[in-house]
């Protein structure tokens, strides 16, 4: 493995999730040398079990094992970043969020009317995670109200949101209502799930977080969205690592392809015949 080269091509994801890897095959081998169960890929639950036969295990080691876990199941905790050094960003251009308003509006006013001309829709993606600044860098596009101004900041049909599940479903607890609010100037949808709150959450399996899918899904139906929907961020499952950064696995996206047509075919057909009895 380069680290060198992986992080001079900005793939210093690929170093971080192989070192994950080479953790999880060393553990797992060391377990059922000793006849001692390994599933799964959750590497602190490998320590544990490990402990349990060789006392004395250094809290180095274990902080080490717990941060490589986060490189398999992406997710994200404020107490992480909360004691790094402010981002260079930040001496550098003394990022405000008024600042980054005003840039926001100076890019819609140029960008918008060009968008319509050539009848491209622009769709904004929350920020993620959705808060209110990372490292020093203040953050804009991280609750329902700033999308509401989004919209207002230059008005046209072609101004819009990318619907990510992930996101918003961290920033309102009722994300139908939300969904049925911003109505057609949803663009495009990321279909997934998370569980937690912004400030310390993991990306789960579609149908494992935090997000009602259902009523989710049936919001998109009853307002006729008829733009593009894809799968977004999903854990690696096993056997399923090589094939790319963490989150874009193969199988994970298959199974929420599989689960987003089976719960819209169901849900459609419950609103047509709700519907046709009305
Ligand atoms: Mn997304």
């Amino acid at each position: 493995m380069n680290t060198e080269a992986h992080v001079k091509d900005g793939l210093h994801w690929l170093s971080c999730f192989k070192a994950q890897q080479v953790a999880e095959f060393s553990l797992r081998s060391i377990l059922r040398a000793l006849g001692r169960p390994a599933f799964g890929h959750n590497l602190v639950a490998f320590l544990n079990e490990l402990a349990g036969i060789c006392p004395g295990l250094t809290t180095e080691l274990r902080f080490c094992v717990g941060y490589l876990d986060k490189m398999y199941v992406s997710g994200f905790n404020y107490g992480d970043i909360e004691k790094a050094p402010p981002h260079r960003l930040v001496k550098e251009y003394g990022v405000t969020h008024e600042k980054l308003w005003n840039n926001l509006r100076e890019f819609l006013e140029y960008i918008v009317p060009i968008a319509e001309q050539s009848n491209v829709k622009i769709a904004m993606h929350p920020d993620d995670p959705p808060i209110p600044e990372f490292r020093g860098i203040p953050r804009i596009m991280n609750s329902i109200e700033s999308f509401e101004k989004l919209l207002i900041l230059v008005r046209s049909d072609y101004n819009g949101i990318t619907l990510c599940q992930g996101n918003f479903t961290l920033m309102t607890d009722d994300l139908p209502s939300v969904i049925k609010r911003f109505r057609d100037r949803i663009f495009f949808v990321h279909f997934r799930d998370v569980k937690g709150d912004r400030y310390n959450f993991v990306e789960t399996l579609i149908g494992e977080g935090k997000t009602d899918l259902v009523g989710v899904m049936r919001a998109y139906v009853e307002i006729g969205y008829n733009g593009y929907v894809r799968v977004d961020h999903t854990p690696t499952l096993e056997n399923d690592a090589e094939l790319g950064a963490p989150g874009y696995n193969y199988l994970g996206r298959i199974y929420t392809i599989g689960y987003i047509k089976g719960l819209y075919e169901a849900v459609k057909r419950e609103f047509s015949k709700e519907i046709l009895n009305a």
